[in-house]
């Protein structure tokens, strides 16, 4: 029986130090220390000891017992402090690692210079004023002092919907919608798109306008060229030189075109200004009466300007895009540099 129990311990202590997992000094622990283990099968002989061996071969089961449970507890606790620094290892993060930034899109250069223009006319007192993209004849044309047969009203220049709906050419109908809800003092602009029957490399059927309305009693022709020379200077630098050239439109009287010098040359003459040395940017004039006779407000009683503008030219000044086609594209190629 004591060879037996000192056999039985040594193999134990030799098992355990040889066992390197948690679940192996477990298995362990139930083939030796468990109900129908090795070491409970050895106490069952107990009974057959005299009353003189039993004492002491009971204090060396208790002894075996004690020294195989000692170095199985020790065993585990280093087999677990071992997984877990094998788990901190493995499971390890370097926070010091720079993170991933999520890729951010970009504004289109369209939506940058509305943005930059109608910050620019907000410091000038202007608020921004929207409207309808499928407009009815009437705020499109008729208001506007555009004569029945104008070649605008055509089929070829304009896209037509049905009942004398059509899509906007210009963004006017908001200034007079604008007018209609409300007495003067106006001090609007209206960006947005505008639609024309018309495609080529230089025409899109789809483009952009950004156009002004100041009215209020005594608005002369020096305001409309003090604040679109102002517009102009935010818009392209203190030192752009500035003109106005005589222009006509339906729905100005008297009308200009505002020039600025060649942002490309300067003004010396280059491919962009076609050698001229000035950029056509603006149409302006000063509301023809007709206009405000449409919106019933009293010609005799008010005054004002009124000016248009595309964004498209706008974009590809600033930004020195050469071709108009890149701005509708949506390459984010392109996209990305702004
Ligand atoms: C251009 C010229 C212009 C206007 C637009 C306007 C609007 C109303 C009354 C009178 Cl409600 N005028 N707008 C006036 C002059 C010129 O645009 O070259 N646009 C691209």
């Amino acid at each position: 029986m004591r060879e037996q129990l000192e056999q039985l311990r040594n193999g134990a202590l030799q098992a355990i130090e040889t066992a390197t997992t948690v679940e192996k000094l477990q298995e362990i622990r139930i083939t030796l220390l468990g109900r129908k283990g090795e070491l409970t099968g050895l106490m069952k002989g107990l009974g057959s000891l005299t009353a003189e061996e039993r004492p002491a071969i009971g204090q060396l089961v208790n002894s075996v017992r004690d020294e195989i449970e000692g170095a199985l507890g020790a065993a585990l606790a280093s087999a677990q402090e071992n997984l877990m620094a094998e788990r901190i290892r493995s499971e390890r993060i370097d926070i010091s690692l720079p993170g991933r930034r999520p890729v951010r899109g970009t504004k289109h250069p369209i939506s940058l210079v509305i943005e930059e223009v109608s910050a620019i006319f907000a410091g000038l007192g202007f608020s921004v004023a929207e409207g309808p993209e499928i407009e009815h004849d009437w705020y499109n044309f008729e208001a506007l002092n555009f004569p029945p047969e104008h070649p605008a009203r055509d089929m070829q220049d304009t896209f037509f919907v049905e009942n004398s709906m059509l899509l906007r050419t210009h963004t006017s109908p908001v200034q007079i919608r604008t007018m209609l809800k409300q007495k003067p003092p106006v001090r609007i602009i209206a960006p947005g798109t505008v639609y024309r029957c018309d495609s080529d490399a230089t025409h899109s059927p789809m483009f952009h306008q950004i156009e002004g309305l100041m009215v209020d009693t005594g608005v002369t022709f020096g305001d409309l060229k003090g604040i679109l020379t102002v517009f102009t200077n935010q818009l392209f630098g203190q030192k752009t030189g500035v003109r106005l050239r005589p222009s006509y439109f339906p729905f100005t009287e008297p009308s200009a075109e505002v020039d600025i010098a060649c942002v490309i040359c300067g003004g010396k003459g280059c491919r962009v200004c076609k050698n001229s040395g000035w950029l056509e940017i603006l149409g302006a004039g000063m509301v023809d009466p007709e206009v405000y006779r449409h919106v019933q407000y009293d010609a005799e009683q008010i005054s004002g300007f009124a000016f248009g503008m595309g964004i498209e030219r706008i974009a590809m000044l600033k930004y020195g895009i050469s071709d108009m086609r890149l701005l509708f594209e949506n390459d984010v190629r392109f996209l990305r540099q702004f």
